[in-house]
């Protein structure tokens, strides 16, 4: 690969290795859980981490780590580290990091599980939590305590599309105390439209789940970083602690879906703008919650640190839940389910479903109304999906 390669180049060819038994063009399943050594020495040295070579699928493996290194390219990051799942990866970093005295803060708008392991689980064992809003200077700025070990945040966020300035927010954190991980969730807009570590974030995590795979088929999960950062969550978090490591198959799958990334991406970025404009004009639409809209409260600061404005939407329909709940169960294209980031267009009831485990007080706290309707707008024919909102919306 030439240096200073372009995106597409870079997720088609970044880190390959070259098969060099048969010469294979896509990199091969290794379906293997356990490696054979060539003598207990060789063994020894691998175990004691000075001889490369792989021991055993849990902390490692040869498709995987093309994978990862993969990921580190497109996320300009030194290493990165595969999980079984986006939580798998959240909670592999975030144990790693915390430990019983220390103390978390997060923004207030959170994927559900995310808000629920931080609120309800890690909390059990001693860590503390404070949430605020990130996207207030003075807010974050009196969370932080001398034993603040992790910030923890998305952008845009799960569902309200809140964007939170990333350059300001690791400035703050560094100034107060720069051994402080500031941790970004890019989930939502990939590293195709930002790259966090580039804007003073230590460590990225991912739902790989959504766009860098793709296509509806997988769960897993990235942590980007420094070497010694993944090296550590790796070794404790992932290996010793959460074991949520990701199959040979689905690490296949992903190095896949990553080839048509930047231009799956492209498309969402499209379809989403302009169904954003017409859900903006429509008559019976109360508000629209897209960075992309010059109203949204992010727009500009996601106009600086995004390519495009992404593919997610959210949304409140004139005559609030029950309304929105109308619309949602007479849509025929569009798919009612939770996840998001697949070529077919996904819609979800924030409040009943992927955020269900905020209280209405936190639901309250964080902005997400309770009638908020989600659209995880995919790659079909826009017209298409315009029109099955129409219909719909005829219904009310
Ligand atoms: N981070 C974000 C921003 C997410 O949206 C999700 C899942 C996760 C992490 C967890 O990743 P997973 O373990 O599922 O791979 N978000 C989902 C959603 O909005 N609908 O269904 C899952």
């Amino acid at each position: 690969m030439v240096n200073n390669a372009g995106f597409a180049t870079k997720a088609i060819h970044g880190g390959n290795i070259r098969d060099a038994q048969y010469g294979s063009l896509a990199m091969p399943i290794y379906q293997s859980s356990t490696f054979c050594f060539d003598s207990c020495e060789q063994g020894g040295n691998r175990f004691a981490g000075i001889e490369p070579g792989y021991i055993y699928t849990r902390a490692g493996n040869p498709t995987t780590g093309v994978l990862e290194n993969k990921i580190a390219i497109l996320e300009d990051a030194e290493a990165a580290l595969a999980c079984s799942s986006g939580m798998g990866a959240i909670t592999s970093a975030l144990w790693t990091i915390c430990a019983a005295g220390k103390h978390i803060v997060a923004d207030r708008t959170l994927y559900g599980c995310t808000f629920s392991f931080l609120v309800n689980h890690i909390t059990r064992f001693g860590v503390e939590l404070t949430l605020a809003d990130l996207s207030n200077r003075q807010e974050l700025e009196s969370a932080l305590r001398p034993d603040t070990a992790a910030v923890y945040f998305e952008t845009p966020a799960n569902p309200t599309l809140k964007i939170i300035d990333i350059e300001a927010v690791a400035q703050i954190v560094h100034d107060y105390n720069p051994k402080i991980k500031v941790v970004a969730d890019n989930t939502f807009s990939t590293p195709y439209l930002t790259q966090p570590l580039k804007l003073g974030c230590d460590i990225v995590v991912h739902s790989a789940t959504k766009y860098l795979n793709g296509h509806g088929d997988v769960i897993a999960g990235f942590v980007c970083g420094k070497t010694g950062d993944i090296n550590d969550i790796r070794m404790s978090g992932l290996k010793e602690m959460t074991g949520c490591v990701i199959g040979p198959f689905e690490s296949f799958l992903i190095l896949r879906g990553l080839k048509t990334l930047d231009i799956r991406m492209d498309r969402h970025c499209s379809n989403a703008s302009k169904m954003a404009e017409y859900l903006d004009g429509h008559p019976k639409v109360e508000k629209v919650y897209y960075p992309g809209l010059e109203h949204h409260a992010g727009h500009e600061t996601a106009k600086k640190q995004m390519l495009k404005f992404g593919g997610m939407i959210a949304f409140e329909v004139k005559g609030g839940r029950k309304a929105g709940e109308t619309l949602l169960n007479n849509l025929e294209t569009c798919a009612l389910a939770v996840s998001l980031g697949d070529v077919e267009t996904l819609v979800e009831h924030p409040a009943s479903m992927t955020h269900h485990s905020y209280t209405p007080e936190a639901l309250a706290e964080a902005c997400i109304p309770e009638g908020l309707v989600r659209v995880s707008v995919g790659l079909e024919s826009i017209d298409d999906i315009l029109l099955d909102f129409e219909k719909s919306f005829a219904k009310l």
